[in-house]
């Protein structure tokens, strides 16, 4: 399970630190990359602090894998960011356009000096495997820069030029040592932003079940067979556990292999299986969402208090 005390390759994070502020004087703009399925725990509070004098565009990856009415009040809620999946290529044409409006009034500047048609060099950053590489062979036209579904995949920086009058800085990972909260840390790991090896996998796939149970109940019983009412007031762990029964996973001695479980709907999370789903709602759809969460006293008297799933985990 992520918690405070895990250390995320600091060395290597230091590094990557150090490498942003050293490039951020040969770059016009920083594009920083969110994971459509989790925006706001997918966004470095750091690259924040390093980038605040740059010029930025936001833009939103993975998105054939996210709630798609989610990712729509997402971009609503900001000005500057788009959305993409490099995998299907939607999306990806309106970056090019989008920075040089951004840069507007720049561009205007370089050419009064002459220097029509220079390249606009733009650098990305975002958390690890969340697809600066893959966005930067899409836009490059070709396989320049090393892709694989892991974190930690980029060491070092790497300029890829394109025909789109945009030359790209894509850059390692990066991740910030303390989570706020457990919930960003889980969401993160669920993704694949985090090392597996270093993660509690059944602890992860009861919080992984709890989380689908609660917001895309429907997707996640139906895609694991279960009966959604029978399961009200579940823990995490029975949750996990139902899932292990349905798919059959035994261990030798007939106990329930909810380990297995876990990686399975981990996986299943991670190739959008289950369902489009993202688990960070937008800003505004949180105070809807708080309006419509917060217990009416009366009602809580009378069924003597909401279960809550969650605490456990
Ligand atoms: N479905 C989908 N998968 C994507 C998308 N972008 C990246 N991926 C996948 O995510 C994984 C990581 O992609 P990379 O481009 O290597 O990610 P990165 O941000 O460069 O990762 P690091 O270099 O490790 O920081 C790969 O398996 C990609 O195929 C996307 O838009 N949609
Ligand atoms: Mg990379």
């Amino acid at each position: 399970m992520p918690s405070q005390t895990i250390q995320w390759f600091p060395g290597h994070m230091a590094k990557t630190r150090r490498l942003i502020t050293e490039n951020l004087g040969s770059v016009d703009i920083v594009i920083e990359l969110l994971d459509a399925r989790i925006p706001a725990s997918s966004k470095n509070p750091e690259i924040d602090r390093l980038t605040e004098h740059k010029p930025r565009l936001t833009v939103l990856t993975k998105a054939s894998l996210a709630d798609p009415q989610e990712t729509e009040k997402w971009i609503a809620s900001d000005g500057r960011m788009l959305a993409v999946d490099t995998v299907t290529g939607e999306g990806v044409k309106a970056i090019a356009p989008t920075v040089k409006k951004i840069l507007a009034d720049k561009l205007k500047k370089y050419e009064e000096k002459g220097m029509k048609g220079r390249a606009v060099r733009a650098m990305i950053v975002g958390i690890p495997n969340v697809g600066k590489s893959s966005l930067v062979n899409r836009l490059g036209g070709g396989k320049k820069a090393k892709v694989e579904n892991r974190p930690g995949v980029t060491l070092t920086k790497q300029w890829v030029t394109t025909s789109v009058g945009i030359e790209l800085l894509d850059m390692p990972g990066v991740l910030w040592p303390r989570f706020d909260d457990r919930t960003t840390g889980e969401r993160l790991a669920f993704t694949g932003a985090i090392r597996d090896a270093i993660l509690d996998t059944e602890a992860l796939g009861c919080a992984l079940c709890r989380d689908l149970y609660r917001e895309y109940r429907t997707l996640f019983c139906t895609r694991y067979k279960l009966d959604a009412d029978a399961l009200e007031g579940a823990t995490p762990y029975e949750l996990l556990s139902a899932v292990a029964r349905k798919r059959g996973f035994l261990l030798s001695g007939g106990e329930l292999n909810t380990e297995r479980a876990a990686e399975m709907v981990l996986d299943e999370f991670r190739e959008a299986k289950i369902g489009r789903i993202t688990l960070d709602p937008a800003p505004e759809v949180r105070r809807e969402e708080r309006a419509e969460r917060a217990p009416d006293p009366a009602e809580a008297e009378k069924d003597g208090g909401a279960p809550d799933a969650g605490s456990d985990v």
